[in-house]
């Protein structure tokens, strides 16, 4: 790498920040089963605190995604003791996710729900995320929908998206301009037959009709195998409706596995469109990146500070791409110089330049390395072991 490239590389690095999820840290599993970590987190003290650690060792982790329910079992009587554990671990309240697919009423659905006083109840919890949002002062409500059905015939689709509609425009005209709605999309799971927010081209629909704080969250293990999600993310950079990502990776379904894991150049694809974007424009793009992972059989602490390192990795290498040359490229369909640009990028050993980049900023070089030095897993698998060897029956 030449210094031009380093100074890219470090300036890349100045803005990038990813958000990690609480119910990354806490015990998770499949449908069949659980195998419980000594040193999951099971409370959201011990969620902050294992985010704390992960922030100071990477420096780029400031926030920590909250699940309304399993992070707030009093609602927004529990903002105060949330505010309290931000202070104390270092890192800040973020997106708020609200959950309207565990309880026995949502059995039929949320906001798609025929019944107009389980269609209120669900809103009225949304409301109640809203509230939280604004006394910890987080800006995204994160919203994802179980909604759907399992056998054809047996739900009025048109008549689902209409509640949809009406319920997500309710929400938009509580919000402030400071605040967003995030709206993500699934194509199946838990329902086998319709979802009612399947797409993106459904939830930019459903967003737009919300109202002008709402924008669509790409989840990158919410789509069908081979769909072309950074054409996806341009289109959505084009309309200015993309709010932000949920990223992991998967080979099948929704595997939730950790990010570039499987398929990196699948992420490099997406973040240099983001760049290209931003480059073209000379704006920012005003995307909230946030890790959505289950760490089932790696460490979670391990799994999530390597996530972090492979997303700095990728867009470090996407950064490098040549833009100016490839807007050449592009306009005389030089097709072979336009995709070398690329790959030429994607090949560049960025991780060097990351490690001086940590050092300038007082960090460890080596983020993974400091953290299996610190001490930090041996003390809260002792603090933790006891707890969680009793099987915990909720998801998280
Ligand atoms: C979904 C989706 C949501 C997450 C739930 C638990 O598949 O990715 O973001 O909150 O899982
Ligand atoms: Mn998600
Ligand atoms: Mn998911």
């Amino acid at each position: 790498m030449d210094a031009h490239q380093v100074e890219r590389v470090y300036r890349a690095l100045e803005t990038f920040r990813i958000e990690v999820p609480s119910w990354g840290f806490a015990n998770t599993g499949t449908r069949f089963g659980k195998f419980l970590q000594p040193a999951a987190a099971a409370t959201v003290e011990e969620k902050f605190s294992d985010a704390g650690t992960v922030h100071s060792l990477t420096g780029v982790c400031p926030t920590l995604a909250l699940h309304v329910l399993w992070d707030f079992p009093n609602g927004v009587d529990s903002a105060a003791e949330i505010t309290a554990l931000s202070e104390r671990y270092g890192v800040g309240p973020g997106s708020i996710n609200p959950n309207l697919f565990e309880e026995q009423i949502y059995k039929f659905g949320s906001f798609g729900n025929p019944d107009k006083s389980i269609r209120d109840r669900a809103l009225k919890q949304t409301k109640d995320s809203i509230r939280i949002a604004r006394r910890l002062n987080s800006r995204d409500i994160s919203l994802w929908f179980a909604d759907g059905s399992n056998y054809p015939g047996t739900a009025n689709i048109r008549h689902r998206k209409r509640w949809f509609e009406e319920c997500l425009k309710e929400l938009c005209a509580e919000l402030d301009d400071s605040k967003r709605l995030l709206l993500e999309y699934k194509p199946f799971e838990p329902a086998f037959y319709h979802t009612d927010v399947a797409d993106w081209g459904m939830a930019l629909l459903l967003a737009r009709a919300a109202g002008p704080q709402a924008r669509v969250l790409v989840d990158t293990g919410h789509h069908y195998a081979s769909q072309n999600i950074e054409q996806i993310v341009a289109w959505l950079l084009s309309e200015n409706m993309l709010g932000g990502f949920h990223f992991n990776d998967r080979r099948y379904a929704d595997d939730d596995l950790t990010l570039g894991s499987i398929d990196p150049y699948q992420v490099f694809r997406i973040f240099h469109e983001i760049l290209y974007f931003e480059w073209e424009t000379s704006s920012r793009a005003d995307v909230a990146y946030m890790i959505d992972q289950s760490h089932n059989l790696k460490g979670k602490i391990e799994a999530t500070i390597q996530t972090v390192m492979m997303a700095q990795e990728l867009y470090s290498k996407a950064a490098l791409v040549d833009y100016k040359k490839l807007a050449a490229a592009q306009s005389k369909a030089e097709l072979v110089s336009a995709e070398s640009l690329l790959q030429d990028a994607f090949a560049t050993d960025v991780r060097p330049a990351i490690r001086e980049w940590r050092a300038a900023k007082g960090l460890p070089k080596d983020p993974m390395e400091a953290f299996r030095q610190s001490g930090y897993l041996e003390r809260i698998t002792a603090e933790r072991s006891a707890r969680n060897s009793v099987v915990a029956s909720s998801y998280v």
